[in-house]
């Protein structure tokens, strides 16, 4: 099976910035001028980052001008006021050829410099005709407005450089096969035997992190789904070896069933060996897509899990809305549910309900004898956790034995 491709994947675009237009808005109509705009130097040229007008604009944001062209570079260097309410009456602005070509009668600019003193560029007004009412109060104004311009420039690179770092390591984690996969065996308590494995992510490589965190920042860099295909991928690749009567079950989000990319990747499979877990963590805006999305799969006898379910409110919403096959009780209402009634009466409640749908229930997380007990004696079908196998690699998995424990098959032990 080939792993999904690295190589086309671009960072996202960035967000955020549309809090600079609104500024420029405010500023350009409460200074009455048409056209506001924030240019950023370069070495020759200058691009025009934020632009706001009244009417139709003779700039767009995305334009470049020579550095020398114009107003901006002149004001940065002294050798223009930053406040000229009126350009014909100053000779250097009407020799400026911009003047008399689109016209420029008032103008009105100061530099935006980052907190290091950097000069970034300029944020600039100007109108058709002169404004004679423009004073020092408004050019005070400007350069307030400038300094919050260049502070949420400064949160927006730091947000963007962050983004393309976080990038960088997915795409290098990506490139080295990363995630590897173990699996853990579930147990089905009626006969005590392994009935199947939910395939878990693990990331060997730098930065040391838990799954979670890495599947987190690979969302944010815009690789999430990249990676969850890759974790599937890698998940599949050990069906084969695994006994036949046993299922996998793999995890996945809501957007990676929406994406429409996780029925080609499970293509070539017997569904009916595979449980698809749906994660909880994300809030699902659109049931109806994501029923629809499943719904072939399903109809070629995949089972659906709702996993972590008890620990949150949308594992509550997934389970009326996805009618699942299976519900995974959250470790957080199984472990240490020997002592505890709030949990017993949770999980209890639960388990009624998946009997009256027809659900199994899969307890995760169950570490004691006592906990798998009580557990059972509430009725769930099934088991998992480190009292019956840790996470192992695909050899060790194939060969994995139960381990005994003679109160599964005592009565008493009810
Ligand atoms: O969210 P999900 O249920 O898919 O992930 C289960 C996680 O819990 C895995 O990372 C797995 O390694 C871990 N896990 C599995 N069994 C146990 C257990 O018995 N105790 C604890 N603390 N963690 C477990
Ligand atoms: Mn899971």
């Amino acid at each position: 099976m080939s792993l999904t491709s690295v190589v086309a994947l671009k960072p996202p675009p960035a967000v955020g910035e549309e809090g600079i237009d609104k500024v420029l808005r405010a500023l350009r109509t409460h200074l009455d001028m048409d056209v506001a705009f924030v240019s950023r130097f370069r070495e020759r040229d200058r691009v025009f980052t934020h632009v706001d007008a009244r009417g139709v604009s003779p700039l767009k944001a995305g334009d470049v001008l020579p550095l020398e062209a114009g107003y901006c570079k002149k004001v940065v260097d002294g050798r223009l006021p930053q406040l000229i309410p009126n350009t014909a009456a100053l000779p250097l602005a009407m020799a400026i050829p911009e003047t008399r070509a689109l016209p420029i009668g008032a103008h009105i600019s100061v530099p935006v410099r980052l907190s290091n003193g950097r000069l970034y560029g300029t944020l600039c007004c100007f109108s058709g005709y002169a404004d004679t009412s423009l004073g020092e109060r408004d050019l005070s104004m400007l350069k307030v407005f400038a300094e919050l311009i260049a502070d949420r420039l400064e949160v927006d690179q730091q947000a963007k450089d962050e983004r393309l770092r976080k990038h960088r390591v997915i795409c290098a984690a990506l490139a080295k096969a990363q995630p590897n996969v173990v699996y853990q065996p579930i147990v089905d308590l009626a006969r005590g035997q392994i009935c199947g494995w939910e395939s878990l992510a693990r990331f060997t490589d730098e930065p040391m992190r838990s799954p979670d965190l890495w599947f987190r920042d690979a969302a944010e860099a815009g690789l999430g789904l990249e990676m969850e295909l890759r974790a599937v991928e890698k998940g599949l690749a050990g069906l084969t070896q695994l006994p036949a009567g046993h299922y996998l079950s793999l995890n996945c989000s809501p957007q990676l069933f929406l994406s429409g990319r996780l029925a080609r990747v499970l293509a070539t499979c017997d569904p009916s060996r595979l449980v698809l877990e749906l994660t909880e963590h994300s809030i699902v805006s659109d049931y109806g897509a994501l029923v629809a999305s499943i719904e072939p799969l399903r109809s070629r006898g995949l089972r659906l899990a709702i996993d972590d379910a008890g620990a949150g409110y949308a594992s509550m919403r997934h389970i009326l809305q996805l009618r699942p096959d299976i519900i995974k009780l959250d470790m957080a209402l199984t472990q240490g549910i020997h002592g505890d009634s709030q949990q017993r009466a949770m999980a209890s409640a639960l388990i009624a309900f998946a009997r009256e749908t027809n659900c199994s229930v899969v307890a995760e997380g169950v570490e004691t004898l006592p906990d798998l007990l009580t557990l059972r004696r509430l009725g769930a079908d099934k088991v998992q956790g480190y009292l019956t196998g840790r996470p192992m690699p695909l050899a060790l998995a194939t060969l994995w034995q139960v381990p005994r424990l003679p109160e599964l098959s005592d009565p008493k032990a009810l």
